[in-house]
């Protein structure tokens, strides 16, 4: 399967809160109406939509309609007796077809903030997104399609300034630290990285700085033998800071492009885990003023809001510099990434969508938006 297609079809599991929020939304209060139906088949506008210009691509979206309803919600609700078009249709393009709308008023206004707080868009974000799609709108009729299209547009505008690749700059080795909370998918995204930057003709070194647990080097050195990279690794229970600081030494000498360093996972509350990060990005420094040049805090998609407090707690102590957000396929909590974009305009560099080496994504605001709404534009 195309790559980019299983990305979609999990990024729209997670998306199932908002999308069938804002059908109910639609559907309590809305009536049926008489609109002009597009004509251009389901299948070529979500290709279309999607720029996939490829044909190999086109043909598979084609001979695989996609099985999620609210791909296609227009043109499924045309019953098969009203298939057969008359001769006027014919040369129009277009026919007639009963869409339920909605007058968009203060109750629905007040719905459409619930649902967002609900998804975990965070009271102010939720507040301002659905203040923005009321705007010139009040009292106009929207359908499920319409009010979708309209979210993700407001979703895809506050995300477009935080869409960034992680920066490679010139300076060599540029070191990489990787932070969060326990279990959050550190290892995973550094060996996801490693294999990418491999891949891209990159001279990939990584260190185990997680030396509290042997299962965790382990655990490494499979995604370092996986991306075919090496692994740093030091004695169960050494100093991090030292590895750290050994792993640089050697990344140095072996003139490495990008050494990425895991670290074990700690919670926001522990103050004694945050001050050892807090030195190991001291001894860093005493080997590269600059060093490291990026801090990238992984955060779960499935703990929901309690990432801004971890945003908030990593920033402080490690000066975070980017975030990749993992787990994004199959939950209904991508709603806080929003949240976090619209706070902290932090650069997303990637999202994790799988367990499998090739499950991160470039994070894209439009796919995203999307795929959060249910919107098919
Ligand atoms: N579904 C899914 N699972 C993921 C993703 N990223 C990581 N995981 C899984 O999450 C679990 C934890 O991942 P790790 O990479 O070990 O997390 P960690 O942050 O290194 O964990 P600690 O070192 O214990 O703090 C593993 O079972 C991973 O396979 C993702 O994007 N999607
Ligand atoms: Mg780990």
């Amino acid at each position: 399967m195309a790559f980019f297609k299983k990305l979609k079809e999990r990024l729209f599991k997670s998306s199932s809160k908002i999308d069938e929020g804002l059908d109910a939304i639609v559907e309590d209060g809305g009536e049926a109406e008489e609109v002009e139906l597009d004509q251009t088949p389901t299948s070529q506008k979500v290709a279309a939509d999607l720029n996939l210009n490829d044909q190999a691509d086109i043909e598979i979206v084609q001979s695989e309609p996609p099985s999620d309803q609210n791909l296609s919600t227009e043109v499924e609700s045309v019953e098969p007796e009203k298939q057969k078009e008359t001769f006027v249709e014919k040369i129009l393009g277009r026919r007639k077809e009963k869409v339920i709308k909605r007058k968009f008023d203060d109750d629905m206004l007040e719905q459409l903030e619930e649902l967002l707080i609900s998804s975990d868009m965070g009271v102010d974000t939720a507040m301002r997104v659905a203040a923005n799609m009321a705007q010139g709108n009040l009292g106009s009729r929207f359908s499920t399609s319409e009010i979708k299209k309209l979210l993700a547009d407001e979703i895809e505008q506050i995300m477009e300034n935080v869409a960034q690749p992680l920066p490679i700059y010139s300076k060599h080795p540029q070191v990489v630290l990787v932070v969060g909370v326990n279990g959050s998918g550190k290892t995973t995204t550094i060996g996801k990285l490693a294999s990418q930057f491999k891949e891209a003709g990159k001279n990939v070194v990584i260190a185990a700085g997680d030396t509290f647990r042997a299962a965790a080097v382990e655990q490494l050195q499979i995604w370092g033998d996986r991306a075919n990279v090496p692994v740093l690794i030091a004695p169960e229970g050494s100093d991090p800071a030292s590895l750290a600081f050994d792993a640089l030494a050697k990344a140095q000498e072996e003139k490495a492009d990008l050494l990425m360093i895991d670290t074990a996972g700690r919670l926001q509350n522990r103050t004694d885990l945050m001050e050892e990060l807090a030195k190991i990005v001291r001894v860093l420094k005493k080997k590269d003023p600059e060093a490291p040049q990026n801090t990238i805090l992984v955060l779960d998609a499935t703990t929901g809001q309690n990432a801004i407090s971890q945003v908030e707690t990593f920033r402080e102590i490690a000066e975070v510099s980017g975030l990749i957000m993992t787990k994004l396929d199959g939950t209904a909590k991508g709603g806080v990434l929003v949240a976090l974009a619209d706070k902290f305009g932090l650069p997303i560099h990637a999202i994790g969508v799988g367990e499998q080496i090739d499950d991160l994504a470039p994070f894209d605001p439009a796919e995203f938006a999307q795929a959060l709404t249910g919107s098919d534009r």
